[in-house]
C-alpha cells in the first residue's frame, strides 16, 4: 500500500509541496499518493485576491488578507523560485516590486508547468485532524453541496497560513466611535479613505503598507499609533507617529502624552493569530509569530509526532524559496531519505533555534539568520542550491533603500541570485503608478 499525504492548503507553502513530490515523481521517483485540500475555488492562498471579507458565500471565514494595489513589500530577488525564475516566466526580466496579480500569475505559472492542479480538492475545508493509532483521521468538507467525509493518512503537513485570523484588540470607546474601525485582513480598496483623516494602530508591515497606500490614493492624513517605538521613517508632512491610544471620544482619539486628533477611520494594524481550529488539541501548533517557532524540529516536524508537519509558520523574511526549502525537506523525510532523531534531539534543536534567534540584536540578524535557515534545509536536499548570501544582501539594501525614502523604495532594481541578471527600472515611480494591473507593469 502506497503511504497516503494529506497537505492542507494551496496557498504558496502547499503549492511549494506539491511541486517538491512532483519533482521527485518527474526523476522516476516512486512517490506517495498525495491528497491537497483548498477551501477557495483556486491556489495561490494570500496571493488569490478576494473582494470579499466577513464570511464567504458558504458561510466560511474569508481567507484573503490582501488588498487591491497591493505590491510586493520586499524585492523579489528574495524570494524568485531557484527552479523557476523570474525571466523563465515571463520570458524576461521585469522590475522588482511586482504587484500582487503578476505574483500571482508567476506562482501559478510553476505549478501550471509541474501539472499539479488534479492533486488538490477545491473549495473544500479541512473541519478536523485527529490520530487514531497510526493514522491521521482528516474530516472536510466539499463546501458546494454541503458534504463531509472522513479519510486516512499516514501523514499530514498543514499548509493553511498564519496571516488570516487577526488578532483584533479594543479600546476604551470604540464601541461609541462615530467611524468605521476595521483590522488590516478587512481591509481592500485604499479609494474607500480618500480626503480621510486615518488613524493607524500598529508599526510593522500592514500599518506601514496600508498607511502608504492610503497616502497614495489621496487620504487626508495618517496618524501611526505605536505600543513599542515608531517606525521612524521620513513620512511625508501629513503624517504622524504618536504613541498608544488610550481611548477615543466621539471622533476624538486620545495617546497616552496627552495629545489627542480627530479622525474618520481606525484600521487596527495589530497582526495575525495562528489559529488551527481544525486540529486536535494534541496536535495543535501553538506559537507567536516569530522565526524560531515552538515545537518544530527543523522548523516543519511537529516534535510530539514527527509524521505531521507545518510549513510556513514562521515570521518571514524570506517566503516562496523558504517554503520550497521546508516542502522539499518534508518531502525527504516522509521518503525516508532524511531520518527523524528521538523526541529529546528534537526539543533540543528547538531551543537552540529559540536561543539563537533570542541572541539576534536587530534585523540584519534576523535576515541571516533565516537565510542560513534556508541553507541549512536547502543543503540535506536536491532543492537546486542558490546564492541565499545574496539574497540576504538584496534585503539588507532594500533595508537602507527603505530609510532612504519610505516613498520612493519600490523604485529600486536588485540582481536575481538565480539568473544573475539586473531588473530594469520600473517605467513609472511607485506612488504614480496608480494602474497597477499586470499588463500595464509588464510594459518595460
Ligand atoms: P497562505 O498564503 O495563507 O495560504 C494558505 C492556504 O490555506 C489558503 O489558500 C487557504 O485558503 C487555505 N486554507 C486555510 N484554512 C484552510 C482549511 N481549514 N481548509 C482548507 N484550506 C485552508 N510575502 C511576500 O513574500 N511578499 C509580500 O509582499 C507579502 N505581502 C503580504 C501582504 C499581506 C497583507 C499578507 C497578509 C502577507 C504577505 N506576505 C508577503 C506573506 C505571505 O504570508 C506569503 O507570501 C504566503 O502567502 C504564505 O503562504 P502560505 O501558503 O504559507 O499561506
Ligand atoms: P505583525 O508584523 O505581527 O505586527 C503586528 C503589529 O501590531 C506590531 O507593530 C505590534 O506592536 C502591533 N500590536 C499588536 N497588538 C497590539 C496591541 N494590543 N496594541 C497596539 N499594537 C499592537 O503584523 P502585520 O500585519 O504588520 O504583518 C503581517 C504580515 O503581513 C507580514 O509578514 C507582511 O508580509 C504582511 P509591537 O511592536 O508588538 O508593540
Amino acid at each position: 500500500m502506497k503511504k497516503r499525504i494529506a497537505i492542507l492548503g494551496a496557498g504558496p507553502s502547499g503549492l511549494a509541496q506539491l511541486r517538491a513530490f512532483q519533482s521527485a515523481k518527474a526523476k522516476g521517483e516512486d512517490i506517495p499518493e498525495i491528497v491537497c485540500f483548498e477551501k477557495q475555488d483556486n491556489w495561490g492562498g494570500l496571493w488569490n485576491y478576494t473582494w470579499r471579507t466577513g464570511v464567504d458565500q458558504y458561510g466560511e471565514p474569508v481567507h484573503g488578507s490582501m488588498y487591491r494595489y497591493l505590491w510586493s513589500n520586499g524585492p523579489k530577488e528574495g524570494l524568485e523560485f531557484a527552479d523557476y525564475s523570474f525571466e523563465e516566466h515571463f520570458g524576461k526580466q521585469i522590475a522588482s516590486y511586482p504587484p500582487r496579480a503578476v505574483l500571482f500569475d508567476y506562482i501559478e505559472g510553476r505549478v501550471q508547468k509541474a501539472g499539479v492542479r488534479d492533486w488538490i480538492r477545491f473549495e473544500t475545508t479541512v473541519r478536523h485532524v485527529e490520530k487514531k493509532g497510526d493514522k491521521f483521521h482528516v474530516t472536510v468538507c466539499h463546501l458546494p453541496e454541503d458534504h463531509e467525509y472522513t479519510e486516512e493518512f499516514d501523514h499530514v503537513i498543514c499548509a493553511t497560513g498564519h496571516f488570516s485570523t487577526p488578532n483584533v484588540p479594543e479600546f476604551k470607546g470604540f464601541d461609541k466611535f462615530q467611524g468605521r474601525i476595521l483590522h488590516a485582513h478587512d481591509f481592500r480598496d485604499a479609494v474607500e479613505f480618500k480626503d480621510q483623516d486615518l488613524l493607524i494602530i500598529g508599526t510593522s508591515y500592514s500599518a506601514e503598507d496600508i498607511g502608504s497606500q492610503c497616502w497614495k490614493y489621496g487620504c487626508k492624513s495618517v496618524t501611526v499609533s505605536h505600543r513599542t517605538a515608531p517606525m521612524g521613517y521620513d513620512w511625508p508632512d501629513n503624517w504622524q507617529e504618536v504613541p498608544l491610544l488610550t481611548h477615543v471620544e466621539g471622533k476624538t482619539a486620545h495617546f497616552k502624552d496627552g495629545t489627542k486628533k480627530d479622525v474618520d477611520a481606525i484600521i487596527l494594524c495589530t497582526g495575525y493569530q495562528h489559529h488551527f481550529p481544525f486540529m486536535e488539541d494534541a496536535l495543535r501548533l501553538r506559537t507567536a509569530n516569530r522565526l524560531a517557532t515552538a515545537d518544530l524540529y527543523k522548523g516543519v516536524a511537529w516534535v510530539h509526532d514527527p509524521a505531521l508537519f507545518y510549513l510556513g509558520m514562521q515570521d518571514q523574511w524570506f517566503t516562496f524559496n523558504m517554503f520550497d526549502a521546508q516542502a522539499w525537506w518534508v518531502r525527504d523525510a516522509i521518503m525516508g531519505k532524511i531520518a527523524i532523531p528521538s523526541k529529546a534531539e528534537m526539543e533540543a534543536d528547538v531551543a537552540d533555534r529559540v536561543a539563537r534567534e533570542d541572541a539576534g540584536e536587530d534585523d540584519y540578524d534576523a535576515i541571516w539568520y533565516q537565510g542560513d535557515y534556508v541553507k541549512e534545509l536547502i543543503a540535506e536536499t536536491d532543492y537546486p542550491s542558490f546564492d541565499v548570501e545574496g539574497a540576504c544582501k538584496a534585503f539588507k539594501e532594500w533595508k537602507g533603500h527603505k530609510k532612504a525614502g519610505i516613498m520612493t523604495f519600490r523604485n529600486n532594481s536588485y540582481k536575481s541570485v538565480i539568473t544573475g541578471t539586473m531588473a530594469p527600472k520600473h517605467h513609472t515611480p511607485w506612488k504614480d503608478a496608480l494602474d497597477d494591473s499586470l499588463e500595464v507593469y509588464l510594459q518595460n
